[in-house]
């Protein structure tokens, strides 16, 4: 038999698939650096992103609040999105819209121990969507891959020692505020410069705890403190994001931003289409992650994407 390879030119293990070898490249460090490396070398041939599928077991996000908001659905929605195309479940348990409130700790666990539990068990990779240290390090005791953070380590003072501690894969995602405040703090002089010089300050405070530079994933935040101007403009400077010099992580799906664009005001289920252009978009610009609920649509999306670029997975 051939020999396979990864698009990144790696030897492929028997048995294992495309995705089963993006997670390993998640989790192994080297390989992560190459992917960083990868995105700062705009020559190098880009590879397929990885594709996180939104899961949230919340009664009040903006977009899927109340779809699954018990565990039994919800696991059922996981493996579903699992078997779409998703090579990672970002699953979250409390909803982070504008204007939300906080939940506590417990309510947190007991909506998201029971889904991480089963998925993992079922061999799906997982991600855990969380600000708080403590169901972070319960979902890595599970066998979650990815602690990702909306506040960036910022909201706990515990969290860059919990993903130190367990080597765990973080998304640092930049904010500013809280879910309560951050619509009025988007006042920005260059937003892809801001965003690039508060990322960083974030990464060198989780580098300063223990955290090591092969751990972090950076994502831009869309919708988050930003307004839609400034998540376009942001969208439009991935390259520049990129330059980090860390995997950069896409978070735009059926945000409300794109429902202005759209002519009836669309409501978010259907925004999948104006997502779908953003994913293939962003593979172009060279993005190692998009975090999306409409999987099918992006891994579509993505295929075409491919088919152009000669990115056969
Ligand atoms: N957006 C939401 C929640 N978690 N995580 C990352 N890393 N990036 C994002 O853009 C992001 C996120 C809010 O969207 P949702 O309510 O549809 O989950």
């Amino acid at each position: 038999m051939a020999e396979r390879r990864t698009t990144a030119g790696a030897r492929r293990r028997p048995g294992r698939t495309a995705s089963d070898e993006r997670v390993a490249d998640l989790v192994g460090s080297p390989a992560t650096s190459r992917r960083a490396r990868a995105m700062a070398d705009r020559t190098t041939t880009p590879t397929r992103p990885v594709i996180l599928g939104i899961l949230n077991v919340t009664p009040d996000s903006f977009s899927d609040g109340g779809s699954h908001d018990d565990a039994a659905s919800a696991i059922e929605f996981g493996v579903h999105l699992a078997e779409s195309g998703a090579d990672i479940i970002d699953v979250g348990g409390e909803s982070t819209r504008p204007g939300a409130g906080r939940i506590t700790v417990a309510d947190e666990l007991a909506r998201i121990t029971p889904v991480v539990r089963e998925l993992v068990d079922r061999g799906i990779p997982v991600s855990i969507d969380t600000m708080n240290a403590e169901t972070a390090e319960v979902a890595v005791g599970l066998g979650a891959v990815i602690v990702n953070d909306v506040s960036g380590g910022t909201a706990d003072a515990d969290m860059a020692r919990v993903v130190a501690d367990t080597g765990v894969l973080f998304v640092a995602m930049h904010s500013r505020g809280t879910s309560e405040t951050m619509a009025s703090l988007t006042d920005y002089a260059d937003p892809v410069y801001d965003v690039l010089a508060e990322l960083e300050h974030r990464v060198s405070a989780l580098l300063a705890r223990g955290v090591t530079p092969a751990q972090i994933i950076v994502d831009p935040g869309i919708g988050f403190a930003k307004t839609a101007e400034q998540n376009w403009k942001l969208l439009g400077s991935l390259t520049e994001l990129a330059q980090l010099g860390h995997p950069l992580l896409v978070g735009a799906s059926r945000k409300k931003f794109l429902a202005e664009l759209l002519p009836t005001g669309a409501k978010p289920r259907k925004r999948d289409a104006a997502t779908s252009i953003i994913s293939a978009l962003s593979a172009d610009a060279g993005v190692w992650g998009l975090r999306v609920h409409d999987v099918a649509g992006t891994k579509a999306a993505l295929d075409v994407w491919g088919a152009m670029r000669g990115v056969r997975e």
